[in-house]
């Protein structure tokens, strides 16, 4: 065999290998299974079919969380509720699903809150930075008094919000170096939801912020529109970003959770056993997707890793800096999100 082809076969056996890798780190990571419905069956009159639309793919959490809800409604609706789940943002993402169903085109979606800020200004203390510090922390705010007192602001427009999923813990990636102190991220291009806190933060943190939908995000990272993006690992994962990324800091910066949502229309049509149903379903649904989330983060870090991706996880001097230069945000935001909602979320963290 001349050396020519020699090379040639360890160069396809090299790309294969790669392939290979990358394809490990994206199949979809192994998922607590979704558990048996709870409850009995719903005695209430009519048929009805909802479209359920989210913004992330099949493979991540939410998705999951999606699968066990349309379980428990056709279960215990003895199949007079037909669930069809449209993950990917096939029918639009976070603010055209929203309008959606306040046209009465969609049943259901449960975008994160981020998006939202302009409709529902309060949802603006879920951006604020490092201000969950735990998990259980943004447990207490979502199934305590805060949390209903959300849904029940963002019951209006024709809207009805009928309980709490989890987006995550926003982690930063970027195609250009490691990130380890806020001066790293000088020029650098990052993408943000379209919300003006996020736009804040990273503006205050030195780096170049640019709102965008997150439908666009994984095209405007493979064509080097924008240098880097911020997301809970899950969705980084689910959404391949690691192949357009070689760097990613364990910032843990903003809890961003996910709000799940039904037409009014659609929701006024349905007997109260049923939106009971919806409301129970929702619970659950949101539980289940919090553990599968949380239960996956190590072993997704470690796929990312596997993938090639660089992966930083911080000290916790190196958490003060960032903490330390974003602090002005809180000056900015205060008013509109009320003083006394933030100091409520830090006593929960005491
Ligand atoms: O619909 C998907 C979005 O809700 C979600 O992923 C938002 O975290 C998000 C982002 O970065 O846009």
């Amino acid at each position: 065999m001349t050396t020519t082809t020699m090379t040639r076969v360890t160069s396809m056996i090299g790309a294969a290998l790669l392939g290979l890798t990358a394809l490990q780190a994206n199949a979809a990571p192994e998922m607590p299974p979704i558990p048996d419905v709870q409850g009995d069956v719903v005695q209430a009159d009519g048929d009805f079919k909802i479209k359920f639309s989210i913004g992330t793919t099949q493979s991540g959490a939410q998705y999951r969380g999606l699968e066990y809800f349309e379980k428990i409604v056709e279960q215990r609706s003895d199949g007079h509720i037909q669930v069809e789940l449209f993950p990917g943002a096939q029918l639009g993402d976070d603010l055209q699903a929203v309008s959606a169903l306040q046209s009465g085109t969609l049943e259901m979606t449960a975008p994160s809150t981020s998006p939202l800020v302009s409709m529902f200004p309060k949802f603006a203390l879920f951006d604020l930075p490092f201000l969950f510090p735990t998990p259980d922390v943004a447990d207490q705010v979502l199934d305590g008094d805060i949390g209903q007192q959300m849904l029940d602001e963002a019951s209006t427009n024709g809207l009805v919000a009928i309980g709490w999923a989890e987006n995550g813990y926003r982690q930063l990636t970027n195609s250009r170096q490691e990130v380890t102190a806020p001066e790293d991220l000088e020029g650098l291009k990052v993408r943000t939801m379209q919300n003006p806190i996020h736009l804040d933060i990273w503006r205050t943190l030195g780096a170049n912020p640019t709102p965008m939908s997150f439908a666009e995000l994984f095209t405007a990272l493979e064509q080097g529109v924008v240098d880097g993006q911020e997301n809970p690992w899950i969705t980084i994962q689910s959404s391949r970003f690691n192949e357009v990324q070689d760097y990613a800091t364990e910032t843990n910066h903003v809890y961003t959770p996910f709000i799940t949502l039904v037409s009014e229309r659609f929701w006024s049509r349905l007997p109260a056993e049923y939106q009971q149903l919806l409301r129970d379903a929702a619970q659950q649904m949101g539980e289940y997707e919090r553990h599968v989330g949380r239960s996956m983060n190590d072993q997704i870090k470690q796929d990312l890793a596997d993938s090639g991706m660089q992966i930083t996880e911080l000290t916790p001097e190196q958490v003060k800096a960032f903490q330390d230069k974003v602090a002005p945000v809180y000056d900015n935001w205060r008013d509109q999100i009320g003083g006394e909602l933030i100091d409520q979320v830090r006593a929960a963290s005491q």
